[in-house]
């Protein structure tokens, strides 16, 4: 900061990259308030010198925190996080802002942006202005404008500064456009995640920014009728160094499809897909100096780097509308990303579920440069799978057990999920398809004492990780030095909707019964029958059998759907609770609670 001249920092813990334009963004505006600000990765500071920004005059660091899966920071945050969670710096020196970005279908709402705020405050830093929420599942670039048109004139007004009027906040590019005519081989990438050659020179260890390349060994349908799809995969870590436990999870760097992204470069018009080009940052302070690994190809770009099939922001819309010939359609453009537009931008892009193809199929006189588009789509993220196999059982593979996502959009149109799509063509022949993995560590795990009974409740693809459980749990049965260990119960509620269609792994858990590695099974049919059967009706009917096994010690775990089922799930247990314990739901609530807080009850949840 003191080379750069800056006196804000506005510091960011982004997974997809939305937290890091915000950061960007403000970081831009800051000029317009009379602040000279740098943005910041989280990852590119040593989080030590946060106590040290007080040596900086009238200085101020403003968070852009987002929260990732179950209340988690985003990979890039987890030092920051750790540093708060673990030290007890002295911060008074430290003047701060936090604005949060969240989604409220996870129970753990905003839960990072809350915790630095309050961690920054108890360490005796000074809040300057209340923190910000944005909501992703309402309109989180609404809420980041409302927060930031009342921060700054206040932010101005605590340094004495005059608050300008009518300022134009409109984002201004981060990143130009640099064209290669040519560039040599060697130093151009073809979709690596950070490394050069990465892929071709595979080297361990091998993590997210460097993933192992594994081969598919297996690749079979799960589904034994019905019209969808569930895959059982298996995936080579033979002579890899990958180490994993039941319970972790599996990241997976999928593709775009090569034909949407060919039909791209045709709606763009006028855009060698080969060209070479790389993105730099406008503001050579800025600790990012490119949004992905360039110099690439614009196709490497689209088929590695950005989400061609998410819903795109209302900046990209502004940005867009600059670029349509047609007066009309740059009109409805500009009116989607204003107040009265709100509700025809809910219905034409949330409702409609227009993706940027959609927006360039439907507006053909919108011709935006291509680096605009890869500088404004967010970045595509890897897909985690909970891994459905235990290394005790089969310690030279990771297993993904995925429902390959397909539906027709409000408008008609067919519409795959990228990741599922992209493995559902790969190929486990004698020259096998290789799948760009790493692994990531997980809370949720078997108890440590074999002794302990556990409740697995998992519809669906929710099972995944009690496949890992169980053969877990019969590798060390089956250990001569356990032979007097008294397991405990290990009970198991699957749904899925027909005993005939989804019924996953039906012949692996009947001879789990049937070898006593599962002492229960109760098995849901949503749709044999005209009302409904779900895993919560099972353990509504079960809600003694679930306490006498709570009372006795047992570990609760939930995988699947966050939406309904865990919530739903939890409700029974709060029954089951006050039922079992004859108290009231605030006694039931605080005694769950300690569940969780003793790695009791865990859920393995998504959207
Ligand atoms: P995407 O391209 O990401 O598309 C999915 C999006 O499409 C949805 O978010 C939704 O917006 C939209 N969509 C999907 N269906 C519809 C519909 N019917 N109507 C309208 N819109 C729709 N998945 C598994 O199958 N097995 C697992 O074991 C598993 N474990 C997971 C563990 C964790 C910790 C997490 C976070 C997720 C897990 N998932 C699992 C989900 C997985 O990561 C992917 O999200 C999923 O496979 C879809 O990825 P995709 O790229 O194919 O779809
Ligand atoms: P449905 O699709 O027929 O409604 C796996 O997805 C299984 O979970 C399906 O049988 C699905 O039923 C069921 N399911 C849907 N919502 C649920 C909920 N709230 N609780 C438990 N199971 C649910």
């Amino acid at each position: 900061m003191k080379r750069a001249n800056a006196n804000m920092v506005v510091l960011y813990g982004s997974q997809t990259g939305t937290a890091e334009d915000y950061a960007g963004r403000l970081a831009q505006e800051a000029r317009v308030y009379g602040f000279s600000a740098i943005s910041l990765d989280l990852e590119d500071i040593d989080v030590n010198d946060i106590e040290r920004l007080g040596e900086i005059p009238e200085s101020v660091a403003v968070f852009c925190m987002a929260t990732y899966g179950e209340g988690d920071p985003t990979d890039n945050a987890q030092a920051f996080y750790d540093y708060l969670k673990d030290e007890s710096p002295e911060l008074s020196a430290l003047r701060y802002i936090v604005f949060g970005l969240g989604n409220k279908t996870y129970e753990h709402y905003n839960a990072i942006g809350r915790f630095v705020d309050e961690k920054l405050a108890e360490f005796g830093a000074s809040r300057l202005f209340e923190h910000g929420e944005g909501d992703d599942d309402g309109n989180l670039e609404e809420d980041f404008i409302a927060w930031k048109a009342k921060m700054w004139p206040a932010l101005c007004k605590k340094f004495n500064k005059p608050v300008p009027e009518n300022v134009n906040l409109a984002p201004i590019r981060q990143y130009k456009v640099k064209i290669h005519e040519t560039f040599a081989p060697e130093k151009v990438f073809t979709g690596e995640m950070q490394k050069l050659k990465a892929y071709e020179n595979q080297r361990p260890p091998f993590d997210s920014k460097n993933p192992f390349l594994a081969p598919v060994r297996v690749h079979r349908e799960l589904h034994t009728g019905g019209d969808r799809s569930c895959m059982h995969i298996e995936l080579d870590i033979a002579g890899s160094g990958i180490k994993y436990e039941a319970g972790d999870h599996v990241g997976v760097f999928a593709t775009n499809d090569p034909a949407l992204v060919e039909e791209l470069g045709k709606l763009v018009g006028n855009v060698d897909l080969d060209s070479l080009f790389s993105l730099e940052a406008v503001d050579a302070r800025s600790s990012k100096k490119s949004p992905f690994p360039c110099p690439c190809t614009f196709r490497t770009a689209l088929l590695h780097y950005v989400d061609i099939l998410s819903q795109p922001r209302a900046h990209l819309l502004r940005e867009l509308a600059e670029f349509a010939s047609d007066p009309k359609e740059k009109e409805f453009l500009e009116k989607l990303t204003t107040e009265e537009g709100k509700k025809d931008f809910q219905d034409w892009i949330q409702h409609d579920q227009r993706t940027i193809l959609d927006i360039l199929r439907d507006l053909p006189s919108v011709k935006p440069p291509m680096d605009l588009l890869l500088e404004f789509l967010p970045r595509l993220q890897c897909r985690y799978y909970s891994i459905s196999s235990s290394p005790k059982a089969h310690p030279n593979s990771v297993h993904i057990t995925a429902v390959l996502v397909k539906y027709t959009t409000k408008l008609e149109r067919d519409r795959a999920g990228i990741a599922t799509s992209w493995l559902k063509l790969k190929k486990s022949e004698a020259t096998p398809d290789r799948v760009p993995i790493f692994i990531r560590r997980s809370t949720f795990k078997l108890p440590k004492q074999h002794t302990a009974p556990i409740i697995m409740v998992g519809p669906g693809t929710g099972l995944a990780p009690f496949r890992g459980f169980l053969h877990d749990r019969r590798v060390e049965r089956s250990k001569p030095t356990n032979a007097s260990v008294a397991f405990g119960e290990t009970v198991l509620f699957f749904g899925c909707r027909s005993r005939h269609h989804d019924y996953i792994y039906e012949t692996e858990l009947k001879e789990m019964v049937a070898d006593s590695t599962l002492s229960e099974m109760h098995v849901a049919f949503s749709r044999d029958q005209n009302a409904k059967e779900y895993v919560t009706h099972h353990m509504t009917a079960n809600k003694k059998r679930v306490w006498d096994l709570v009372a006795k010690g047992a570990h609760i775990y939930v995988c699947g759907d966050a939406r309904n089922m865990a919530r739903n799930v939890h409700q029974i247990l709060l029954e089951a609770v006050m039922e079992g314990k004859s108290c009231d739901a605030t006694e039931a609530a605080n005694f769950i609670k300690k569940l969780q807080a003793e790695g009791r009850y865990s859920q393995d949840v998504w959207t």
